[in-house]
């Protein structure tokens, strides 16, 4: 008997093991039917993009909004915007700065953020790049007069981050993620805010912006609601709903960036929301850009086992049943169409499945097609550093999982050919 306990034990251990050990191994991918963007859930063909955007499209969105990244419960019940400091004279005198605070209520409850913003100096209305920053916008560049928020962050002792608390230590310790003086040159502005202050990156559905939505004693969303990825791409929206307004900004060119976990959060805004023009995917990985059917490197049960909160609850159903997803992420890609689309990935970054996120931008390509629009030719990764600038826009770049000064690089040439 006590054998049989022991061995009993020792497979629950294996079986759990086997289910969290990464694949990283291409001939151990498993076989899959990837699902065909073209056609609809009750086996009907798309031929034009007028049947894509009125029968295929709302029912894809419908799928990604129930069962993945789950709905926004409601709509908010005023939204105000202040610009409590600006500058015409930032960064050595070529940008304008502006901090605008950004309050929602609903339900008597209120939550407010901070957008920074910083635009050429030399032009009138701006095309933009809108992302959010993983430890505050005061990390982005050296300037002093950045606002240090008071949301709680994840540490990072790399970087000055210790307490969960945001200090004058981190200051500018980011700005190697963000090309700010190489967007200004182009002709290009940032709005950029820290995702912290929208919902903290961590397990407590209690705080941000989910407990604005609650009724009564209600304590999380329900299972088809929202996760922390979609109350993060939720509040773009509402920032494009400042942006938008604001006459120094070209409305018509505002491109939603973000790196991995935020790079989740940019695709699903410009999925949901129509008047994000671009849509730049860095690194985003399994429940990103990456096809999840492949299982290599992060897979669904992973990533939500990790990050229980970043989806809906109705997501972990597909934990190990991939085979069950009637949708995969080229079809979120898809989405876009026919707004122009960049997804990017690093040689070392395999967690996040490179091969994975190329195919799902190859797969997305006949959406993009039907609308008369170029998206990835072939089939075979083009080598690292070898980028391909269509409307469906793709690189590898050698080093790791991160964002450099060669990503900026290419999606600022890439918004300047697309948006000229
Ligand atoms: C990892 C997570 C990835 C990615 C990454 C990040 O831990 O597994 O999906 O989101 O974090 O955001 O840097």
């Amino acid at each position: 008997m006590r054998y049989y306990v022991l061995f009993t034990f020792v497979i629950l251990l294996q079986t759990m093991n086997a289910q969290f050990v990464a694949n990283y191994d291409e001939s151990k991918v498993p076989e899959f039917d990837l699902p065909d963007p073209l056609t609809t859930f009750s086996n009907n063909k798309i031929l034009t993009s007028t049947s894509w955007t009125e029968l295929r499209r709302p029912e894809l969105i419908n799928f990604f909004e129930s069962q993945v990244f789950g709905k926004v419960p409601g709509t908010i019940d005023t939204i105000d915007f202040e610009v409590i400091e600006e500058s015409n004279s930032a960064l050595g005198g070529v940008a304008k700065r502006r901090q605008i605070k950004v309050t929602l209520s609903k339900n008597g409850k209120t939550i407010s953020y901070l957008v920074l913003l910083y635009l050429p100096k030399n032009i009138a209305n701006a095309p933009i790049f809108l992302g959010y920053n993983f430890h505050g916008n005061h990390t982005v560049n050296s300037d002093p007069e950045i606002i240090i928020s008071d949301a709680w962050s994840l540490n990072n002792e790399a970087i000055g981050i210790t307490n969960h608390t945001l200090t004058e230590e981190s200051r500018g310790m980011r700005s190697n993620r963000w090309a700010i003086t190489k967007m200004i040159e182009a002709g290009y502005g940032l709005a950029t805010i820290y995702y912290g202050e929208i919902d903290p990156d961590k397990n407590d559905f209690a705080d941000g912006v989910h407990a604005l939505f609650y009724s009564g004693s209600q304590k999380r969303p329900a299972k088809d609601e929202w996760g922390a990825i979609g109350a993060w791409a939720w509040a773009l929206s509402r920032t494009m709903d400042y942006l938008g307004n604001n006459s120094e900004i070209d409305k018509t060119k505002v491109i939603v960036f973000g790196h991995s976990r935020l790079g989740k959060a940019a695709l699903w805004a410009g999925v949901m929301d129509e008047r994000f023009a671009g849509v730049i995917s860095n690194d985003s990985g399994c429940g990103g850009a990456a096809l999840s059917k492949r299982r290599f490197g992060e897979t669904i049960a992973q990533i939500n086992e990790t990050f229980p909160y970043w989806f809906s609850e109705n997501f972990k159903k597909y934990n190990n049943a991939e085979d069950k997803l009637p949708v995969d992420q080229h079809e979120l890609l898809a989405l876009i169409a026919p707004r122009p689309l960049y997804v990017a990935s690093a040689k070392e970054d395999e967690w996040a499945d490179p091969k994975g996120e190329f195919l799902s931008a190859y797969y997305a390509t006949p959406v993009y097609s039907l609308f008369g629009k170029a998206g990835i030719p072939a089939i075979e990764m083009p080598v690292v550093n070898s980028p391909i600038h269509n409307t469906v826009a793709y690189h590898i770049r050698t080093g790791k999982h991160d964002v450099t000064e060669y990503d900026w690089e290419q999606y600022i040439k890439w918004a300047v050919e697309q948006f000229h």
